[in-house]
């Protein structure tokens, strides 16, 4: 009998007509908006945009900061029916926001194809297309990040970057990503505001700026446009906060229904409170924080979004207080929880420019919410509210947020048991990030102890540090499976024709050993980082002359220390961790153990087979693609593929801890695709590791899809040998293991994966996330996907609903091995 997971026997009740019902405001909140098409609202761009005009020739901040009060001031505030938590950036329903600041060049293209993307589309208002393309469009043409980025870059980087024929369309060879998204993801330190409030924030920055030095240039022109900056974005936060309160007193007058007018009170009176003020329970520390996240979406485009950070230890003395008191109930906690989770399942990070689209298929959100992990003080930190977001992400099937659980080799054995017990459940909550990794490479750039045991998981599987962290910069992708088609095919690419773009290094058909073959690999490979570098060269460089954050960085110790905006590339004290991505890591592994082995050692394949194979996409030439499956892959606890892997980690690693330092920062490899394994697995053919070409390249640190053949755990252990741990330039590595429900089934399943968990803890790897589901299920949603709807699965650092993925992103991940041992 096939074993169902906890989400599949759910959506097989709903299928019978038999859908449980949930807490019923938050069903109510969820049945409005749960199946509506995301909208885009142009508010913020408006005005945003009207400010802009109105501010020519003042320091940038200043100008944002001034952009910012103008959309306190006007933009619509909205008080959604059954809501406890307000706060919006946009309309009722689901909804996107612009920033044209960035990438207003795609605009018109944007606007076009939008209502029709495969994978998140968008609708808009006609009238509001009007308002783009006659108010905000004509105004940021020639000032955008994207177009001056373009202009910037050297033409020799812009090839492996962009069309140079059509600047607007990636190659996805060397993608950058900052045109996309303002600043890669980031965590606020929430407990300042939750504990300060604005006001006093606000009162800081006015007392020193009454003691700034008249007569100092620095004080003139750095310290005073910044400091008002501050004062001018604590007064719009507080004034949009107390907008909403006098929304739900007019809304309290006309309510009828008593309960619900006692409730619009209420909210008055907290809206009323914070964030200007410090938070004084429970109730108003959730909705001082979602302010100030929602406040800071519309500040900036914080790629992947602005992460709630450890909720379980910011918010525990509200909790413990207001229980111990008895003004709150575990009920209330759970109910509010969720309160929070639909208002953010309902702002929807828009990319407008189709690349960005691409990267971040089924409305992609990565707004973690860390429970777990250690104290500063190194203890573990596990405690009641941690347990009650496990409970909440295991009770209401939505796909936000997204729950990160940080793992220390002490985590208690409940903790672990509720982690995997919420990991069956199906949907793949919550992923898992290792302390044992992450402290001491944290540790090893610099941060203190204290810093290092607090981070806060953000993005897919980053760990950032809110006070300490100053890099902002969103990282170059790498299509490495791209140089592997150089090398074969002398630095052309079959997709991109005739076109020289790598290096000429000649025909490979003349080379008489694997040791020739890997060094012109390893030639194209260091040609595609140095390229990268100079790309993010420029990005640092270009960014702070375009983008300010005045709310993040009043919130920031660094940044009001050194009176800079977070996005000056040096301030003082901060440590700049970036990333770079390697893409295709098993792609690039088992097609270069496949060549050694088959043309080197065995010699059954020569390489003008090998080409002629994967040039026809193996038509007519199964038995060589047979030859080419079955040789050794990663993912399989096999030495061979290994040691390749490592050795190509290693390359990337010396590369950046040589040429990290002229840029600054720290420029980590990273293996973290979000859903980009598809988009750049277009523009590469046949693989010699038996990859059809154009079809998806492998992701993350996972195994190739269906490789992996020896169980998770082998896969483990391949992650284990293939990674360099005495270098520190490392950081995430993204792993998916697909699991059938079956293995997890039961007590006895539980007990399992949390062995297995344990294991994944003592090798040190950064960050692993589940699967748990019937191949079957996924078919079964595929062919019927209004059966489907809300069929939630893991990509990659998110989770989704299936049936809102391209079928190219389905039939990925119905390819990936479905483990049904350990
Ligand atoms: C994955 C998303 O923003 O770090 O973590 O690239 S991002």
């Amino acid at each position: 009998m096939v074993v169902l997971s906890p989400q599949e026997e759910r959506i097989q009740q709903e299928i019978a007509g038999k859908a449980a019902q949930h807490r019923p405001r938050t069903n109510a909140i969820l049945e409005g908006f749960k199946n509506l098409r995301p909208v885009i609202d142009v508010e913020r761009a408006r005005y945003f945009t009207e400010s802009f005009r109105q501010t020519e020739g003042e320091p940038l901040i200043l100008r944002w900061a001034k952009a910012m009060k103008h959309i306190a001031e006007h933009i619509t505030v909205y008080i959604d029916e059954h809501q406890l938590l307000v706060g919006r950036s946009g309309g009722i329903g689901r909804y996107g926001i612009l920033y044209p600041e960035l990438d207003g060049d795609f605009l018109d293209i944007g606007l076009a194809e939008l209502p029709k993307r495969v994978g998140a589309p968008f609708n808009i208002a006609p009238e509001d297309v009007q308002i783009v393309v006659n108010e905000i469009a004509p105004y940021w043409r020639g000032k955008t990040f994207h177009e001056h980025l373009v202009q910037a870059l050297p033409k020799e980087t812009l090839k492996y970057t962009y069309n140079p024929d059509n600047v607007l369309e990636s190659r996805f060879i060397v993608n950058e990503t900052a045109s996309f998204r303002s600043s890669i993801q980031w965590v606020h330190d929430y407990e300042k505001v939750l504990k300060k409030g604005f006001k006093k924030i606000k009162e800081e920055a006015e007392e020193e700026l009454s003691r700034l030095d008249p007569l100092s240039a620095r004080d003139s022109l750095e310290k005073a446009p910044f400091l008002q900056s501050v004062v001018l974005a604590s007064e719009a936060i507080i004034l949009w906060a107390k907008r909403h309160a006098a929304l739900a007193r007019q809304l309290a007058n006309s309510e009828q229904n008593p309960v619900r007018r006692q409730e619009l009170l209420e909210i008055a009176e907290v809206c009323e409170w914070v964030p200007e003020n410090p938070a004084r329970n429970f109730r108003e520390a959730m909705q001082s924080q979602w302010f100030t996240q929602m406040f800071s979406r519309m500040e900036q485009k914080t790629g992947t979004i602005i992460s709630n950070g450890r909720m379980d230890q910011y918010l525990y003395s509200y909790y413990q207080r207001d229980m111990e008191v008895g003004v709150l109930t575990e009920e209330k906690v759970l109910e509010l929880l969720e309160c929070m989770w639909l208002a953010m399942a309902q702002f929807i990070d828009l990319y407008i420019s189709p690349t960005g689209g691409s990267f971040n298929e089924g409305y992609a959100h990565w707004e973690a919410v860390t429970i777990g992990g250690q104290t500063p003080g190194g203890q573990d930190a596990t405690n009641t509210l941690t347990y009650l977001f496990l409970q909440s992400k295991r009770e209401f099937p939505l796909h936000y947020p997204d729950l990160a659980a940080r793992i220390h080799t002490r985590s208690p054995q409940r903790y672990l048991y509720e982690v995997a017990e919420t990991i069956k459940e199906g949907s793949g909550f919550p992923k898992l990030i290792n302390d044992e990794e992450v402290v001491p490479l944290l540790l090893s750039k610099g941060a203190t102890f204290a810093e290092a045991y607090d981070y806060a998981v953000s993005g897919c599987s980053e760990a950032r540090m809110p006070n300490r962290d100053t890099y902002t910069s969103p990282c170059a992708y790498i299509n490495f499976p791209a140089a592997l088609e150089m090398t074969l095919h002398n630095g052309k690419m079959r997709k991109y024709g005739n076109e020289q773009i790598g290096l000429a290094l000649g025909d490979p058909a003349a080379w008489q050993d694997w040791e020739t073959f890997w060094q012109a690999y390893v030639k194209q490979h260091i040609n595609f980082l140095k390229q990268a570098f100079i790309q993010q060269h420029v990005i640092i460089r270009l960014r702070p002359q375009h983008f300010a954050w005045p709310l993040g960085s009043a919130l920031h110790d660094l940044c009001m220390k050194e009176y800079k905006d977070i996005h000056e590339s040096r301030i003082e004290g901060g440590i700049d961790l970036g990333y770079f991505e390697f893409m295709g890591y098993a792609t690039v592994v088992d097609s270069l153990a496949a060549i050694k082995k088959l043309v080197y050692e065995e010699k059954r394949l020569s390489i003008p087979e090998l080409i002629t194979a994967l040039e026809t996409n193996f038509e007519g030439h199964e038995f060589t693609r047979q030859l080419l499956l079955h040789a050794p892959k990663y993912g399989n606890n096999n030495e061979y593929a290994d040691s390749i892997a490592k050795q190509l980690d290693k390359e990337c690693l010396e590369f950046t801890r040589k040429y990290s330092k002229e840029l600054g920062v720290h420029l980590d490899l990273r293996l973290v695709p979000f859903t980009s394994h598809v988009p750049f697995g277009k523009v590469v053919s046949a693989t010699p590791d038996g990859r059809k070409e154009y079809t998806p390249l492998s992701d993350g640190s996972s195994a190739s899809q269906g490789a992996d053949s020896k169980g998770p755990t082998a896969v483990l252990l391949s992650n284990y040998a293939s990674k360099n741990p005495d270098y520190r330039e490392r950081a995430s590595r993204l792993l998916n293991v697909k699991l059938s429900p079956s293995v997890v089934a039961g007590e006895k399943g539980t007990e399992k994966l949390v062995s297995f968990i344990r294991t994944w803890c003592d090798l040190r790897l950064w960050h692993v996330q589940f699967n748990v589901i019937n191949r079957q299920t996924l078919l079964e949603a595929k062919k019927d996907p209004e059966k489907y709807r809300s069929l939630i699965v893991r990509i990659a650092g998110y989770s989704a609903y299936f049936v809102d993925l391209s079928a190219d992103l389905q039939d990925d991940l119905i390819s990936r091995t479905e483990h049904t041992g350990w």
